[in-house]
């Protein structure tokens, strides 16, 4: 490996998910979802229901080896449990027929939030039924579509979608309620481990789940990360990554939730949820992690600091903003902090193989006659690699690099003013341009590796 190659075979593609891109919320007898009404935009997004052979050919184009899609439940079982709509498998078929015959290799992720409305009108995901029918679910997507998928995705990112969903209330279904979001997350897990099974019995090659680690450090270990902390940031630091990250780690990985953690999760709800044998239904054996990566958290202690909704059990802990370069979103831009989470996690849970299955950012795009010059992604997608291959050389297990995402799409609660697509969509003409960013993706792709030379930086400046 040269300075800027890759191992060989390693995995270049993109991320999308159905809710975000596929609109046609009705078609072929498709239920509603708890994000059709949650999200203020109207739902069309990029109409990649019916433009899917275009935007498989544009991949295709762009030369992208892996593509990972996530499918909707609310189109393959309308009503969450019980009767499977063939036409709503139909599309997936399709979709997978051309990705093949377009040489490239499709991972599906099974819950990209978007839960079938029916099932929240049951209680949602603090009801324990909520992840027998999610194993139901998977069986029956891998029944139809299982021939051409190798490597399935359970769940992406149960953090953001217990916390934000049932905690904080900001995603849908828009709960308030550290209680429920707890019970959520436990049923979460649950469901990974059942689908799991489900898919294993329906001779799965490989089965993986997400999770959006976050890396957790104080303001000063941004620029430093060896600096040593003082107790009381070390605590706050520990307790947001046992809430962030190991909540989900433990249990799917070490058959465990984290010692520190269960008394926060007792104090809010208690432990009556999670049933003797739970955890060992959580932990079956999985291939693949995958890691989805933006920014970091950073904390530190403040003793007068309430809880934050997201992070319940939270209190005396500040959330904090550093002065990083940062994506229109605000979000702090860290590449090495990527380099730092792939290290820990082949350090802590080793035995497993790692793809970062999302990295990338949205920026006010600049769209002119001649093109988007989007360089502000470029660089950012550049440094995340560099720092990706940093880590692979120190050892961790990477297989692949999944950029988020293919498309300008529908970004939740933000609607379509937020840009994180390699590729321009005009909404009002569903006209795709390939931006700059997309044109370079192919070159590395192509040369399975960074250019010799970096790209000029004149905006982004990162403290890491
Ligand atoms: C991903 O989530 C999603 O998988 C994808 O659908 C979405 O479009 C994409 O990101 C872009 O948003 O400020 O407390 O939430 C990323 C979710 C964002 C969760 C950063 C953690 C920081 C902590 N992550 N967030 S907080």
């Amino acid at each position: 490996m040269s300075t800027t190659s890759f191992p060989e075979g390693f995995v270049w593609g993109v991320s999308t998910s159905a809710f975000q891109i596929e609109g046609a919320t009705s078609a072929d007898g498709r239920g509603p979802s708890i994000w059709d009404g949650f999200s203020a935009d109207r739902v069309e997004a990029c109409d990649h229901y019916h433009r899917h052979p275009e935007d498989v050919q544009l991949m295709k184009d762009l030369g992208m080896a892996a593509y990972r899609f996530s499918v909707s439940w609310a189109r393959v079982i309308p009503a969450g449990s019980g009767k499977v709509n063939e036409a709503g498998l139909d599309f997936y078929d399709r979709l997978l027929d051309e990705l093949l015959a377009a040489g490239i290799t499709p991972y599906a992720t099974l819950y990209h939030w978007d839960l079938p409305q029916a099932i929240e009108d049951n209680g949602g995901w603090p009801a324990r039924d909520t992840a027998r029918h999610f194993a139901d679910y998977a069986a029956a997507v891998h029944d139809r579509l299982g021939d051409r998928v190798d490597t399935w995705f359970t769940l992406n990112e149960p953090w953001v979608a217990a916390f934000l969903g049932y905690g904080a209330g900001i995603h849908a279904p828009g709960r308030k309620s550290a209680a429920d979001a707890f019970t959520a997350a436990h049923h979460m897990l649950l469901a990974h481990g059942l689908a799991v099974q489900a898919l294993r019995a329906g001779g799965a090659a490989k089965v993986g789940a997400v999770l959006n680690i976050s890396p957790v450090l104080t303001p000063a270990q941004v620029s430093d990360f060896g600096r040593t902390l003082s107790e009381e940031d070390a605590e706050a630091v520990t307790r947001i990554d046992a809430l962030a990250n190991r909540q989900f780690l433990d249990p799917m990985l070490r058959g465990a939730y984290p010692a520190d953690l269960l008394p926060i999760i007792e104090r809010s709800v208690g432990l009556g949820h999670v049933q003797d044998g739970d955890l060992g239904l959580i932990a079956q054996p999985i291939d693949l992690l995958g890691v989805n990566y933006y920014t970091p958290l950073v904390v530190q202690a403040q003793p007068s600091e309430p809880a934050d909704p997201a992070f319940p059990g939270s209190e005396g802990v500040l959330f904090c903003t550093v002065p990083t370069a940062v994506t229109a979103m605000g979000w702090s831009i860290v590449p090495n902090c990527l380099s730092l989470l792939l290290g820990r996690l082949s350090r802590e849970y080793p035995g497993i193989d790692l793809m970062v299955t999302e990295n990338g950012a949205d920026f006010v795009d600049v769209v002119t006659g001649d093109g988007i010059h989007d360089v502000d992604r470029i660089n950012f997608i550049e440094e995340h690699l560099r720092a990706l291959r940093a880590a692979v050389e120190d050892g961790a297990p990477v297989r692949g690099y999944l950029v988020w995402t293919l498309l300008d799409n529908l970004e939740w609660s933000d609607g379509y003013q937020r840009k994180f697509g390699l590729v321009h969509v005009d909404f009002a003409t569903q006209r795709r341009r390939p931006k700059d960013s997309a044109l370079w993706y192919r070159d590395v792709i192509a040369r399975n590796g960074l250019p010799e030379t970096r790209q000029k930086r004149p905006t982004l400046e990162t403290v890491a």
